[in-house]
């Protein structure tokens, strides 16, 4: 595997790190053993963990009102592809990059594929866009796209759906992720069966044209950019199509798209009971769909997702698997720190969610001590499991603190001098 930053900085700022990691490690295990718990064990686990990266997060996402780029931001695929790659390096934990087209649009996906083969990464679920119009477009997505009135902006929305499944394979993704904008600002707008009727049935055309070993998740989002009615507002809705369309359509929860206050670990919960829990788009949100950091506003919840994780796993095995992937927007941080530090907020809930005494939890509950019940969930996400997290990231290869080697590394600075800004451009497309 090529790395883009010097293995050997990182090596010595490891060397800098390493005695009170060492320390920080033994005492943990103490403290571990005491409850039954072996810290190797749980190393070994976090060495396991993997969550996507999104290509769109790797530059400044701007809000509605505005975008204030950074500096040495990537201005093409290949340049976030190697921020994607410098992620990874340190952190270890994030080897899959999920694309989004019209975006990442490449004429050369096998370039882009040997590319992020060198360094070790693979392309996770790839995301088409019919939610703003693209240059040369024949039919405007103003008023829908997948749900459109007309028939040929349908067409157009499914073709564009397809196109992205043909590029997602040459680049050796397994699964499509669609979120549409479609919905209405005014009561009257549309008929919201209709709407329904014509997704499913778009749907059905993008489904049928699915590899055997392909899978398509279906995105909800309860409003925004339609602020009266949203076609796939939440989960209910979303499960309903993935049952219509057949095994291969499953649900995609992004934390961020639901009412301030969702119970979401329970969504996760009943979308794995019922085999359609296909992915996450991990972010956090204090209001709306903010696409915070992870676990930055409420990392309880994301404990609680993953402790719901974790009992799925329990009782279906290795056949139990979700697509994990980030989905943040970065406004006033360095993107490359944010997801580095995110992928880390989702380990470490991951890692918690393994502590979780699951005999115990069980035994609680069957006796009604609900108190006892509670204080096993709050036990493990108490439990400060950094020194595990430092290490595992050790023992791969990354490093022990990924924030300061990449700023000990200077790579932002270097690549505001590679790549200089140009006037007006955006990396998502988002402005
Ligand atoms: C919609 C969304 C969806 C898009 C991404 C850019 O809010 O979460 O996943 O593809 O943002
Ligand atoms: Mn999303
Ligand atoms: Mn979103």
């Amino acid at each position: 595997m090529s790395t883009i930053i010097d293995q050997n900085l990182v090596a010595r700022h490891n060397g800098q790190l390493q005695a009170n990691l060492h320390a920080d490690y033994d005492a943990l295990a103490g403290v571990l053993s005491r409850r039954g718990v072996d810290i190797e064990t749980l190393t070994v686990h976090a060495q396991q963990f993997a969550v996507a990266l999104p290509s769109w997060g790797a530059g400044t996402g701007g809000t509605r009102f505005a975008r204030f780029p950074g500096k040495g931001e990537p201005r093409n695929v290949f340049e976030k592809l190697d921020d994607c790659a410098v992620i990874h390096q340190l952190t270890r934990a994030t080897p899959g990059i999920s694309l989004h087209f019209p975006w990442d649009r490449t004429d050369d996906p096998k370039a882009l594929r040997e590319q992020a083969e060198s360094h070790g990464l693979y392309f996770d679920a790839v995301n088409s866009n019919t939610f703003q119009d693209q240059q040369g477009q024949e039919h405007s997505y103003k008023y829908g796209s997948l749900t459109a009135q007309s028939a040929a902006t349908r067409a157009q929305a499914v073709q564009h759906n397809i196109d992205c499944i043909e590029l997602g394979r040459a680049l050796g993704s397994k699964a499509l992720t669609v979120w549409i904008g479609d919905g209405a600002n005014f009561p009257g707008q549309h008929n919201l069966r209709g709407s329904l009727e014509r997704y499913l049935d778009s749907m059905r055309s993008i489904y049928a044209a699915l590899p055997d070993d392909w899978q398509v998740f279906i995105e909800h989002k309860l409003f925004e950019p339609a602020f009266y009615a949203t076609t796939i507002a939440d989960w209910g809705t979303s499960f309903a199509c993935a049952q219509q369309l057949g095994p291969k359509a499953k649900c995609l929860v992004d934390l961020g798209h639901h009412a301030p206050n969702t119970n979401i670990e329970m969504i996760v919960a009943r979308l794995a009971q019922f085999g359609k829990l296909g992915g996450f788009h991990f972010n956090d949100s204090k209001y709306g769909d903010d696409d915070l950091d992870s676990g930055s506003i409420n990392p309880f919840q994301l404990f609680l997702v993953f402790n719901e994780l974790a009992d799925a796993a329990q009782r279906e095995g290795a056949s139990f698997k979700t697509a994990n992937m980030l989905d943040q927007s970065h406004n006033v941080t360095d993107p490359i720190e944010s997801l580095m530090s995110s992928a880390v907020e989702v380990q470490r809930a991951y890692v918690q969610a393994a502590l979780v005494d699951r005999a115990a939890l069980r035994g609680h509950q069957e006796a009604n001590d609900v108190l006892q019940a509670a204080q096993t969930l709050k036990q493990a996400f108490r439990t400060d499991v950094s020194p595990i997290l430092a290490m595992a990231r050790q023992r791969s290869g990354g490093a022990i603190d990924p924030v300061g080697a990449y700023r000990a590394a200077g790579y932002r600075e270097q690549a505001a001098v590679a790549r200089p800004a140009r006037a007006g451009a955006s990396s998502s497309g988002i402005v």
